[in-house]
């Protein structure tokens, strides 16, 4: 697209939007400012570099779009190639499965920070800071139950391994000196009624209780809940209660992923109630029915998420992470689709003529505040986004797909 036009279309955006009180020079420096934490395993369907190639754990990945990623190599190269279309600085959130363990069978508990020394180097030399996960998924010991087993050695094995995470998770964020945050999520969960809801939350909780004993500066720890996962319908150990009153009385992060809620919950609703106690992390993704991971869109619960962390303030107490897996399109297009979506909430948030809005409101104005919101949606926003993509050098508007498909023709197309 042309600069010049890009350029007009920008200046008479700022006109209007300084009519309303907002300075969009103000919020190009705040968007530039804001990592979105890339999530590795979009890449690959979720598989990472461990022998098993199967995924477990009550989470899947649908459809069979040829060009995954089959290795480290391929994984750096798409993740690059996607963060080439996408503006800004961001960060690159992987699972522990993803690590380099240079072509031998490394077991969950025998994880070392020597696994990722590769990744951290990767990540300097990139200008990418890292954000990490244990996993407790695609293993013979995942079972339907792992930090919350009964059996005390199966127990014991995940303790450890997510202990070991944590300590690879400090050594990234001393390393790239800013915290590394590292997300626990388990599957733990039963397919059928179960007469034990207590116990295994019990069991849970003391399972936390001794990863966490260790006290750590450079990294922090989230928790996420989940409603349910494919085949633990019945009960899932994480609630939403449970992981909001650990991380509460502990003073450890929530993960919100969006997809862990009922459908007519609003994910937006929940960063003011629980920005007053915890830190956030987020997992933006769309669920569609069900927690399916499909591609983040520019869609009204995406937008009113991001509004809530700019009407709360909370830019900096919010960390935003994405998690889809979407196996049925070009991955490369999954990433650069969902991290702009991201993007373009989060500049709509910041645009918001929030200061007028609340005026109104404290007015007791009703119209006017309804008006306002309603007009606000068909603010020139996009031609602050055209100049945010050219000012980061990076393709303005749908430019990208043209990229995307050579890269395709050239590399993915020629995976098997
Ligand atoms: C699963 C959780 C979890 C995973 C990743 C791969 O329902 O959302 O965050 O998607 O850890
Ligand atoms: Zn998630």
């Amino acid at each position: 697209m042309k600069e010049e036009l890009i350029t007009k279309a920008y200046e008479v955006a700022k006109e209007r939007y300084a009519a309303l009180g907002v300075d969009v020079e103000k919020v190009m420096e705040q968007l530039q400012k804001v990592a979105i934490s890339m999530h590795c395993w979009q890449a690959d369907d979720v598989l990472g570099f461990e022998s098993g190639s199967s995924l477990t754990g009550g989470i899947q990945t649908t459809g069979n779009y040829p060009g995954k990623a089959r290795n480290m190599e391929e994984l750096r190269g798409d993740i690059l190639k996607a963060a080439s279309y996408i503006p800004g600085k961001h960060r690159l959130n992987l699972h522990e499965i993803y690590g380099d363990f240079g072509g031998t069978f490394v077991d969950r508990d025998q994880v070392e920070v020597k696994h990722f020394e590769s990744w951290m180097q990767w990540a300097a030399e990139n200008g990418m800071k890292l954000d990490f996960n244990s996993t407790s998924f695609s293993h013979p010991k995942s079972g339907n139950l792992s930090l919350s087993n009964p059996d005390k050695s199966i127990r014991d094995f995940w303790i450890e391994h997510t202990k070991r995470c944590r300590a690879i998770a400090e050594e990234m964020g001393r390393r790239q000196g800013d915290s590394c945050i590292m997300n626990l999520w388990v599957h733990d969960g039963s397919k059928d009624v179960t007469v034990n809801r207590m116990k295994y939350r019990e069991l849970f909780k003391d399972s936390l209780d001794q990863i966490f004993a260790t006290e750590y500066k450079n990294m922090k720890d989230c928790l996420e809940s989940k409603v349910f996962g494919i085949g633990l319908e019945s009960y899932t150990v994480g609630s939403n209660e449970f992981c909001v009153g650990y991380s509460v009385q502990h003073q450890k992060l929530i993960t919100i992923d969006t997809g862990h809620f009922h459908p007519t919950e609003s994910a937006a609703d929940k960063v003011s109630s629980m920005m007053l106690f915890v830190e956030l992390m987020l997992h933006v993704s769309r669920p569609i029915r069900w927690d399916s991971d499909h591609v983040t869109i520019m869609d009204d619960p995406t937008l009113e998420l991001f509004q809530e962390i700019v009407r709360c303030n909370a830019l900096d107490r919010v960390h935003i992470g994405l998690d889809y897996f979407d196996a049925s399109i070009n991955r490369i297009g999954a990433y650069v689709i969902g991290t702009r979506a991201a993007q373009k909430c989060m500049l709509r948030a910041l645009l918001e003529p929030l200061a007028k809005l609340r005026e109104y409101e404290a007015a007791g104005q009703g119209f006017q505040r309804l008006a306002l919101l309603e007009e606000a949606k068909a603010l020139p926003w996009n031609a602050v986004w055209d100049m945010f993509c050219l000012k980061n050098n990076v393709p303005v508007g749908e430019e990208f797909i043209a990229e995307i498909e050579k890269y395709e023709a050239e590399v993915t197309s020629k995976r098997n």
